[in-house]
């Protein structure tokens, strides 16, 4: 998109501050974070940033005047920390971005939300497709799939332009933190020769989608006309755990240990996208492998 004014919630966030990066050199980016996990440094110069809370409603009306496109970002990620906290993730997760559909409302601008494989729960199909069952097993997928579900229903109720992305496994560069990810943690691992520690058999599968594939969807996703839809964003193929852990460490050439601990409790067994739907209405087509997306983060590059 070009010559747009758009604000990134959470721009300065894992996700949103690689979109920002996209849209920055063509159109007029606005950033909302609190910084909480998100890191200023990787935003560019042009960007207005507003700092302050996602549920802060004056700041988001500040940051939100006059947009015509919210990519909304800004979220608690941990899943482990929904559920120790419940209602404080529902504020940012769900309080929070009902506040963002309200000011699109006001700004008539278009919404796109980050929406979840969580919605999924243990999928009862693979791949699963958008109208798989819903049953998330943690507050954090309710909240997604409430998210998800509200952007559908403003889109019906109040003619507003919304879509939701449903991610699988992102990762890619600035993924880090307790919280980030299991091919951060194992790059970490293998980088400083400590073992790397694969939860429960390691036949557990995912469908790791890189970082830079999800930018673009978001793009298509900010012009498509097929608006009150939701679409998986994957790649179509899935990862077991062990797989991973051999490509790490060949990757990185460590001689770290491969171990096992006990798996997550409630982890989900296997995870993986149909895309064929975000393929048809919004041509999106993810472009980075597992293996060039891992080579590259180990080079840096
Ligand atoms: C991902 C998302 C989460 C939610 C969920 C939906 C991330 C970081 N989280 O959770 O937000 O959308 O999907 O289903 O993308 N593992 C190990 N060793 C480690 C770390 C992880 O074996 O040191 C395993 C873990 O037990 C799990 C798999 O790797 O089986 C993936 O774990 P994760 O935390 O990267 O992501 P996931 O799928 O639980």
């Amino acid at each position: 998109i070009r010559d747009k004014t758009v604000l990134v919630t959470g721009g300065g966030g894992f996700i949103g501050s690689h979109l920002v990066e996209a849209l920055a050199p063509h159109n007029e980016v606005r950033v909302l974070d609190n910084f909480s996990s998100g890191d200023r440094r990787h935003l560019p110069d042009s960007v207005t940033v507003v700092e302050g809370d996602i549920g802060d409603p004056i700041a988001l009306q500040r940051a939100a005047r006059g947009v015509d496109v919210i990519f909304h970002h800004a979220a608690l990620v941990s899943v482990s920390r929904s559920v120790d906290a419940p209602r404080r993730s529902n504020e940012t997760n769900l309080d929070a971005s009902l506040l963002v559909l309200e000011q699109a409302r006001q700004e008539d601008a278009r919404v796109v939300v980050a929406s979840s494989a969580a919605v999924y729960g243990h999928p009862d199909e693979l791949p699963v497709s958008e109208t798989a069952s819903t049953e998330p097993t943690s507050p954090y997928g309710i909240q997604k799939l409430a998210v998800d579900q509200y952007a559908r229903r403003y889109a019906d109720l109040y003619d507003l332009e919304t879509v939701a992305l449903r991610y699988f496994n992102a990762y890619g560069p600035r993924q880090q933190g307790p919280y980030s990810g299991v091919i951060s943690t194992f790059l970490e691992q293998a980088r400083a020769g400590e073992p790397i520690t694969i939860e429960g058999d390691g036949e557990q599968t995912r469908d790791f989608v890189h970082v830079s594939d999800i930018v673009r969807a978001n793009l298509q996703a900010a012009t498509t006309d097929a608006v009150g839809e939701a679409y998986n964003i994957g790649t179509g193929s899935r990862t077991s755990i062990e797989e991973l852990a051999e490509t790490i460490t060949d990757a990185t050439g460590s001689d770290s240990p491969i171990v096992h601990r006990d798996s997550r409790p409630g982890d989900i067994r296997h995870s993986g996208a149909d895309i064929s739907k975000a393929r048809r209405t919004l041509g999106f087509e993810p472009r980075v492998s597992l293996e060039s997306g891992i080579q590259s983060l180990v080079d840096g590059t």
